[in-house]
């Protein structure tokens, strides 16, 4: 199998993920700056045109960071970063979609929208950005206060919810589009997770 990636928070969240699983494959690197992926030969294969993209030795291509996951985790399904089936996988699936709803895609609104990245394919609006960067800090008392009661996002188990989460953070400090307050709980957390040997390695 390949992965099409290139230095970007989302492929950074598979490449952790398949450190945690000690799974590798070949990666193939798109230069999204120089739009690489919207190529009519990268949108066959990935009508979404963003990386990662996985594509399988059949011929089949995974889009989305999570989904490509979700595939590792049935290559490799110890330990369980999806969650055991049951209540455990729903509060995964629930601080997953929280972390990237709720923190990760309003700093990717505020860094598209105020710097103009990707201003050559897309309407950038540095007002809406800066909507995004006012709103990412203060959902992230949310995850404080879950942190405070229990030793991981989801619970008691280090899960996707909790890489995601990292990656967000990391990147909106290396953007600077958004003000990260220090926060007691995710301080502690943010600590300990990423002292894993999966974060270094990405
Ligand atoms: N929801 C997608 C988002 C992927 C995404 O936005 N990737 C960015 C890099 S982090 C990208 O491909 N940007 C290129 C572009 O927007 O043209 C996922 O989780 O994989």
């Amino acid at each position: 199998m390949k992965l099409y990636e290139s230095p970007s928070p989302n492929a950074r969240r598979v490449h952790i993920f398949m450190a945690e699983k000690g799974l590798e494959c070949e990666r193939i690197e798109v230069d999204i700056r120089a739009a690489e992926n919207l190529s009519t030969e990268y949108l066959a294969k990935n009508p979404g045109g963003r990386v990662p993209m996985l594509e399988l030795q059949d011929g089949t291509c995974i889009g989305e960071s999570v989904a490509i996951c979700r595939y590792m985790e049935s290559l490799q399904p110890e330990a369980p970063l999806f969650g055991m089936p049951g209540v455990e996988a729903a509060k995964v699936e629930m601080w997953q979609r929280r972390a990237e709803m709720n923190f990760f895609l309003e700093v990717a609104g505020a860094f598209r929208n105020i710097t103009g990245f990707f201003k050559d394919r897309e309407t950038c609006v540095a007002e809406w950005g800066r909507v995004c960067a006012e709103r990412a800090p203060k959902m992230l008392s949310m995850f404080d206060e879950q942190l405070e009661r229990t030793p991981y996002l989801a619970g008691d188990n280090f899960s996707i919810a909790d890489i995601t989460l990292v990656v967000a953070l990391d990147f909106a400090r290396m953007v600077k589009v958004v003000e990260v307050p220090d926060l007691p709980s995710i301080e502690r957390w943010y600590g300990d997770v990423s002292a894993r040997s999966s974060f270094a390695a990405s």
